[in-house]
């Protein structure tokens, strides 16, 4: 069917037709992103505020990132790791200065991150710490989300990411996340190899744990010899107002797990990132991926960090998600329960009223220009690109408070 005349219904009932039920998307059909805003093929133009779930820090379609990917897509694009290729080994150099590790393990998407990371963590419980083969255990949080995977799946603990999906991958222990007494338990067992922890729960709700839980946990783990696994998918990059929202706490990652704004939502790109000691664990031939670090992604990867830089993200997240929070608290509706977070990553906990949801929230703000979407049923993320200025953060917030009083 010609794309020219189609109505939004079109679009929604082809992709309902030829694509697969696995998402619930809230009712508009983008066809253009610039910075905090992204235009419906109406021409409406809407405030993005969950940035592709924190993949789109950068804004959309960042100039000097689009500029990285047209550059080097005309040149080279993929070589595989069968070969080197002049791109890898600088992109490789660039990260691991920026966070501070001896070496990356390149990859495509979060998931495959964490699965990376799974299987470091494992090689170095067997080879370094001496775990009978077969029986390391990494200990997981209640409430995590790591990916989508069948392993990544058998460690969650919400039915609706594994239900149907057995039978699962053992070797995981799950512990109530924020809860010291019950990780200093579980890590007494000497079969524990890693303890892998998001440093804010990002799918759960966006839930922060208390002040010291991750300086803690650390310690604990450095104490029992288990190594300590961040996973900053959504966390990272300047989306909590520090570039790793382990730096609230100076806590240093043994095995850091980077993707989603990695790219600025450009291209996929991930990584997992160590000291020599952990990641020389891997040898070759024992790990990899068609795409992992190909020459495209890594120009992307490039360009895409240095702007979190360059525009000082980190500090505009910091400053601006105070300001967001503080006038999110002041909006006089019932149906706001709670109000979290830290930098622009934040949520609200809605009651529902007369029958009315998170679901109908989003709905009124969409039809009001500013798109976000539950998780849960009854918690709204607000994620915008970091690129917000003051100005654009109240108008934005005129929208939300606005949404809410049509609720009164
Ligand atoms: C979906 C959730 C967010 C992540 C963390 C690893 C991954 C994710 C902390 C995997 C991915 C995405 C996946 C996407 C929606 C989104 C999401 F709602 F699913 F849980 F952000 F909270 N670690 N999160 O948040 O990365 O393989 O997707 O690149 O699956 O619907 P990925």
């Amino acid at each position: 069917m010609s794309d020219i005349k189609l109505t939004q219904q079109d679009y929604i009932e082809r992709e309902n037709k030829y694509g697969a039920h696995n998402y619930h998307p809230l009712p508009v059909v983008l066809s253009r992103g610039q910075g905090v805003y992204v235009w419906d093929v109406n021409g409406k133009k809407y405030y993005d505020f969950l940035s592709a779930y924190s993949a789109v820090n950068q804004g959309h379609c960042h100039p000097k990132i689009i500029e990285a990917l047209t550059q080097q897509a005309s040149k080279l694009t993929l070589t595989s790791r069968a070969f080197y290729n002049d791109v890898l080994g600088e992109f490789e150099e660039y990260i691991t200065r920026y966070f501070g590790y001896d070496k990356v393990l390149p990859m495509n998407t979060g998931a495959e991150a964490d699965e990376t990371a799974l299987k470091l963590c494992r090689k170095w419980g067997y080879t370094k710490k001496g775990i009978a083969d077969n029986q390391a255990k990494i200990i997981v949080c209640e409430g995590n989300f790591h990916g989508r995977t069948i392993t990544i799946i058998s460690m969650s603990t919400d039915p609706d990411s594994y239900k149907g999906f057995g039978p699962y991958t053992p070797g995981f222990q799950v512990v109530p996340y924020n809860d010291i007494t019950a990780l200093e338990e579980a890590l007494c067992d000497p079969n524990v190899a890693g303890f892998l922890v998001e440093p804010i729960q990002g799918e759960a709700g966006v839930y922060v744990p208390d002040e010291g839980y991750l300086k803690k946990a650390y310690d604990l783990c450095k104490a029992n010899n288990v190594l300590f696994i961040a996973d900053e998918v959504q966390t990272g990059i300047a989306r909590t107002g520090k570039m790793l929202a382990c730096d609230h706490e100076g806590v240093r990652p043994d095995i850091l797990i980077l993707g989603k704004a990695v790219s600025g939502g450009v291209f996929p790109v991930s990584g997992v990132l160590a000291d020599d000691d952990i990641m020389l664990c891997i040898k070759p031939g024992e790990h990899g991926s068609t795409f992992g670090g190909n020459p495209l992604a890594c120009k992307v990867a490039i360009a895409a960090l240095q702007v979190i830089k360059d525009e000082k993200l980190e500090e505009n997240a910091a400053r601006l998600g105070e300001i967001f929070r503080e006038e999110l608290r002041k909006i006089p509706s019932d149906m706001i329960e709670l109000v979290r977070g830290k930098g622009l990553l934040n949520a609200v906990v809605i009651k529902p009223k007369n029958g009315k949801t998170a679901w109908d929230v989003c709905m009124c703000m969409k039809e009001n220009g500013l798109l976000a979407k539950p998780t849960h049923g009854h918690i709204i993320r607000f994620a915008p690109p970091l690129i917000i200025t003051e100005k654009q953060l109240h108008e934005a917030l005129s929208i939300i408070k606005k949404s809410f009083a049509e609720f009164d």
